[in-house]
């Protein structure tokens, strides 16, 4: 009896002190949308779950290792038991009300997790590899609804937003730690788009990451973050609904950035996954075909809008996306020429 007593008072000072330190120390990354509130919640139930089972096997162990260890003069056999049906009922009752105790506050947190708030704004995420594209829509004078495309995701602080996710090419996953909340990113078209809703609770710069192995740069396959406060977000997406009006070259290294070329074409020289574009214009190049081309206006154009016309030497086809002609406006890739053309 008196060992029971001791090991019940281990067991519980141990399950105090192990599940104090789990549920104190920082383990999680910050906590930055109110979706992450819930789910460190359940998370903090696990932890004290572990601590306990911890608890159980470890005082046991060591108490009977200390306690019942042989002595000198002892026979080494110990007690044979066959069967114990009342232990056998409470371990298998208790678990069972357990596990259906974590499906119903599990399902409880999910809908709280995916509540769905009548008045999030709604962002388009494209991905692609690898780089991310997050496209607005905004009211301008008139009624009319104009695009905003940004390599950024600018978010309002206390809003929710609806992302709706959708991909270029291969799988890839929307993920920020500090949100919690992770969605996979399917291509295929409006019938695979898959949703996620985060109300972000916190200011500061925070990072998608892409979850999901998608090829060679899918570790740098990576967004900012900015979480601002409501007007901030306002008069941002006004800024960036109203034209281009600066220089086309200035315009063009804006679209360069925000449609993500710069992620596959250095402006120095060296090679990412593309050519570099510095001091492409007017350069003599060579094509897998073995023909030599001057870079002008027209080859240039033809290299967004089918890139697959030709192909430089010593690249592949098909790596750089097909899909910039329905993307792009013919003024925007004019622009983006006149960048390159500037990249003397
Ligand atoms: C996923 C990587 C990737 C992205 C994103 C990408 N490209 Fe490319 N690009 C390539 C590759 C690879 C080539 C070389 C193969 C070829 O000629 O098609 C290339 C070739 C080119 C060329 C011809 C370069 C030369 O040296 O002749 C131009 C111009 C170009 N891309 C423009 C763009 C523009 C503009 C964008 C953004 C709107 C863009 N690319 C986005 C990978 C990419
Ligand atoms: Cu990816």
């Amino acid at each position: 009896m008196i060992h029971l007593v001791i090991v019940a008072f281990l067991v519980v000072a141990s399950t105090i002190g192990v599940g104090l330190f789990l549920t104190n120390y920082p383990l999680l990354p910050l906590q930055a949308s109110e979706q992450a509130v819930n789910i460190d919640g359940l998370f903090d139930i696990h932890w004290w779950f572990i601590a306990f089972f911890f608890s159980l096997i470890t005082v046991f162990v060591v108490y009977s290792v200390i306690v019942f260890r042989r002595k000198p003069g002892e026979r080494g056999d110990g007690v044979y038991m066959h069967g114990n049906t009342r232990l056998e009922i409470v371990w298998t009752i208790v678990p069972i009300a357990i596990v259906l105790w974590l499906a119903v506050i599990g399902a409880d947190s999910l809908a709280t997790v995916e509540r769905r708030d009548p008045e999030a704004i709604t962002v388009d995420v494209f991905a692609a590899q690898w780089n991310w594209r997050f496209q607005y829509s905004v009211e301008v004078e008139g009624g009319t609804v104009a695009a905003v495309v940004s390599d950024t995701l600018v978010l309002p602080k206390n809003q929710q937003v609806l992302l709706r996710l959708h991909s270029d090419d291969v799988i890839h996953s929307f993920y920020v730690p500090e949100f919690r909340v992770k969605q996979d990113v399917l291509p295929g078209g409006e019938e695979f788009t898959r949703e996620l809703r985060i109300t972000p609770n916190l200011e500061g710069t925070f990072k998608v990451r892409c979850a999901e192995i998608c090829g060679q740069l899918h570790w740098d396959m990576q967004a900012e973050i900015q979480v601002v406060d409501r007007s901030e977000f306002l008069s941002w997406l006004q800024e960036q609904a109203g034209d281009c009006e600066l220089s086309p070259e200035e315009c063009g290294q804006r679209w360069a950035t925000q449609f993500g070329c710069l992620a596959c074409h250095s402006l120095d020289g060296t090679v990412v996954i593309g050519p570099s574009w510095q001091g492409l214009y007017g350069s003599s190049e060579e094509l897998s075909d073995g023909s030599t081309i001057t870079v002008d206006d027209a080859y240039l154009h033809e290299s967004i809008v089918d890139p697959n016309a030709k192909i430089v030497q010593g690249f592949s086809a098909g790596v750089m996306p097909q899909t910039f002609a329905g993307i792009l406006t013919e003024e925007q890739i004019q622009q983006i020429i006149a960048f390159i053309a500037s990249l003397q």
